[in-house]
């Protein structure tokens, strides 16, 4: 509530007096260091198919074909062998990957684009019209392998555009044939077909902050209760099967994206469970939140078994930055499992429900200030 009532201050003062305006903003980041997070105004949407966040493709793309050259020969009234007047075919379009700042993962993108065909040559000298290029929008930050895993483009800013598959060139019609030795040539040639190429898109970062945890941890209710998104809940494991994004708003308009992935179990780094994808999924974080679940007994073995796996799959994702939650401390049995799992682990836990919302704004201002820290 206070968080929403300064966001309207801050619009009102904004619009009344720019000078005095700048002095009374420092004044209220001198009051709270860290900006606040608002809580939505906006209701979750009833729609009931959910709304994956595809963080890798594959994709196969064939440029357009290009038109045929076209045979024909001229009549005139007043010359009826007026020689060959065939024209070329119009070249294929290309299929052109595009940043964008308008998308922010691949759910949009086909796994199979054509290209727009070229049109045929015409008598008469006509020209096939070219096709227009097909332009599909991918986020900042797409990277872009060939099926053998090598990179073969790198998409970090906007409106760059890599060249896909590119359109067959248009066919000659029988005018471009004619020489002094063959004045009226049979011959034309085909559109050829475009270049079918299939790639892997992937993103370079996914979110600021990945969850990790045991299936059931609690996870996906977490992410349901700070931000709109809508994963599914449900008292049995794997309830989740592919990511899912949510955004948290702060006061001072900065958004961050907070990924809810499948649960974790032993031996995922040799593909086991949701395995190596999930792992996958972790590694375009820039920050792990920990979701350990404080109502069953002895939470660190829980954190170290997490940890193991991370190490195992990369020593790299093992040394991301960690913020570390007990979950469901609601639950009687979860206090005393808490206050042991924070004195074996050195570093601080915290303490939270996902369910009653209990502590959630700690959290919240913790994750602000790694983003700070991280970003
Ligand atoms: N009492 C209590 N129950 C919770 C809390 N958070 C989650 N739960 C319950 O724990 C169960 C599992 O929650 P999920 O959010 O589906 O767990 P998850 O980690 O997403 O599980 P997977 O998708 O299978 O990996 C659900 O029945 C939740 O209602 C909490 O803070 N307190
Ligand atoms: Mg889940």
């Amino acid at each position: 509530m206070f968080a929403a009532r300064s966001l309207l201050y801050f619009r009102k003062i904004s619009l009344i007096s720019p000078v005095k305006n700048s002095k009374r903003l420092v004044l209220r980041r001198e009051t709270h260091s860290v900006p606040q997070a608002l809580r939505s105004t906006k209701p979750k949407s009833n729609r009931k198919e959910p709304i994956y966040f595809v963080d890798s493709k594959q994709v196969q793309v064939i440029g357009g074909k290009g038109g045929d050259g076209c045979i024909s020969f001229l009549q005139l009234w007043c010359n009826e062998r007026a020689g060959p007047d065939g024209g070329d075919g119009g070249n294929g379009g290309h299929v052109i990957f595009q940043t964008s700042t308008d998308v922010r993962n691949f759910n949009h993108v086909l796994s199979k684009i054509r290209g727009l065909p070229g049109e045929n040559g015409r008598g008469e000298h006509c020209h096939g019209k070219n096709a227009q290029h097909t332009i599909v929008k991918v986020p900042v930050g797409t990277v872009v392998r060939n099926r053998g895993g090598q990179i073969v483009g790198d998409l970090s800013e906007v409106n760059i555009m890599f060249v896909a598959a590119r359109g067959g060139v248009g066919g000659k019609g029988n005018k471009f044939f004619a020489t002094s030795v063959q004045k009226s040539p049979k011959i034309s040639e085909y559109g050829p077909e475009g270049e079918d190429i299939s790639y892997i898109l992937e993103l370079r970062t996914m979110a600021d902050i990945g969850f990790i945890g045991q299936p059931n941890a609690g996870k996906s209710t977490l992410l349901n209760a700070i931000t709109r998104a809508k994963p599914k809940v449900a008292p049995y494991a794997f309830t989740t099967l592919r990511p899912y994004v949510g955004m948290v708003q702060y006061d001072d308009f900065t958004q961050l994206a907070i990924a809810d992935l499948p649960g974790l179990i032993r031996d995922s780094h040799l593909n086991k469970g949701l395995g190596i994808q999930f792992l996958k999924h972790a590694e375009r974080c820039k920050v792990l939140l920990i979701v350990l679940d404080a109502s069953l007994d002895n939470p660190s073995l829980q954190y170290e078994q997490l940890m193991h796996e991370l190490r195992k799959f990369s020593k790299n994702l093992a040394e991301r930055p960690k913020i570390i939650v007990a979950n469901k401390m609601d639950i009687p049995e979860a206090k005393n499992n808490f206050q042991d799992l924070q004195n074996e682990l050195k570093v601080k836990v915290i303490p939270i429900s996902a369910k009653t919302g209990a502590n959630l704004s700690e959290l919240l201002r913790v994750m602000r200030e790694y983003y700070e820290l991280y970003k």
